[in-house]
């Protein structure tokens, strides 16, 4: 089982080159993170912009072999890279120097965008030095306040990717403040819904133990000392997030103060969607890359 992005980026390096299309690439930390992907071997780059900027730059940063996709203002380079994908252009889509709302409403489109019919939902995976593996985590940056149903579809998701990915049955935590189930408290109610799913094997292959909170999930002695029995306790593999604010300021905190590392995809779409943010370096721009592209091969 993969558990860096060293490893991800060996496996993903042994297969096909896919094309992978960046909405507003005008950036040199995307085209450098470009550059690098192309070196491991797993794409060639779709370029949507500013034609000349983008030379300019591709030349600054020594990124060769490229296509570009002239365009200006954000909302077009959005489109133009979502139809590029939607007519079988390219591949794979990217987030450029674009703001997240902006492009996930362009993949949202009803009439060029890339919807399946299922829910669209955001997989953000963390290389946490302080743990022992990598750790994926599900909504923080997509469905804003979901309901229990939006929660089964954001599980789902998340499970099939992992599933894509080799993992057999993964340890999901439905995270809440505590451990009480409180008709006050939706999320803990919630929690208990897909726990009871998970163990009437109605959800893909899991262990899933909710409500639950972060220490109890991550810390073994925690979960000893307030008595919880738990299968999941210090060896968590996906967070299920409450609402955007818990997985996002999670996350965060993780690439702020313990240097992480990051990837995120959208799943749910018929193409695989890279969601990075626009201030992640080079490097941690690739592992989103090789992410999306993984997925994409694993889906076939
Ligand atoms: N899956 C499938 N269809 C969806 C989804 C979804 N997750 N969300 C909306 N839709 C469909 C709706 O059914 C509707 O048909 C259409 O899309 C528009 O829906 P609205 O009006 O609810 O959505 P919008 O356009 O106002 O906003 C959708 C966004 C995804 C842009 C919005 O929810 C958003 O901005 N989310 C948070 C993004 C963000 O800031 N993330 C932080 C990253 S750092």
């Amino acid at each position: 089982m993969m558990k860096t992005f060293a490893e991800l980026l060996q496996r993903v390096a042994s297969g096909p080159r896919f094309r992978v299309c960046i909405a507003a690439a005008e950036d040199p930390a995307i085209l450098a993170a470009a550059r690098m992907a192309q070196a491991h071997g797993f794409i060639h780059p779709v370029l949507v912009g500013n034609d000349g900027r983008l030379r300019e730059l591709c030349a600054e940063v020594g990124l060769g072999r490229y296509s570009v996709l002239p365009c200006e203002a954000p909302e077009e380079c959005a489109a133009v890279a979502v139809r590029a994908v939607r007519s079988g252009d390219a591949d794979v889509l990217m987030k450029g120097t674009i703001n997240t709302s902006t492009y996930l409403r362009a993949i949202l489109n009803k009439e060029y965008g890339l919807r399946s019919g299922a829910l669209l939902s955001a997989l953000a995976v963390y290389e946490v030095r302080e743990y022992h593996k990598l750790i994926f985590c599900s909504d923080s940056g997509m469905n804003t306040a979901p309901g229990l149903e939006q929660k089964a579809g954001i599980l789902h998701n998340a499970l099939q990717a992992m599933q894509r990915l080799g993992f057999a049955r993964p340890k999901v935590a439905a995270l809440t403040a505590n451990e009480m189930v409180d008709p006050k408290v939706p999320a803990t109610v919630d929690a208990e819904a897909l726990a009871r799913m998970a163990a009437a094997g109605e959800t893909l292959p899991c262990i899933l133990e909710g409500p639950i909170a972060f220490d109890v999930a991550f810390d073994r002695a925690a979960a000893e000392h307030k008595h919880i029995a738990s299968e999941i306790s210090g060896d968590v593999d996906l967070i299920l997030a409450p609402n955007i604010e818990t997985g996002n300021a999670l996350g965060k905190s993780w690439l702020t103060l313990n240097k992480a590392r990051w990837a995120g995809v959208i799943l749910g779409t018929t193409h695989p969607v890279v969601l990075g943010s626009r201030s992640d370096s080079a490097e941690v721009k690739v592992n989103s890359i090789a992410l999306a592209c993984l997925l994409a091969r694993a889906a076939g």
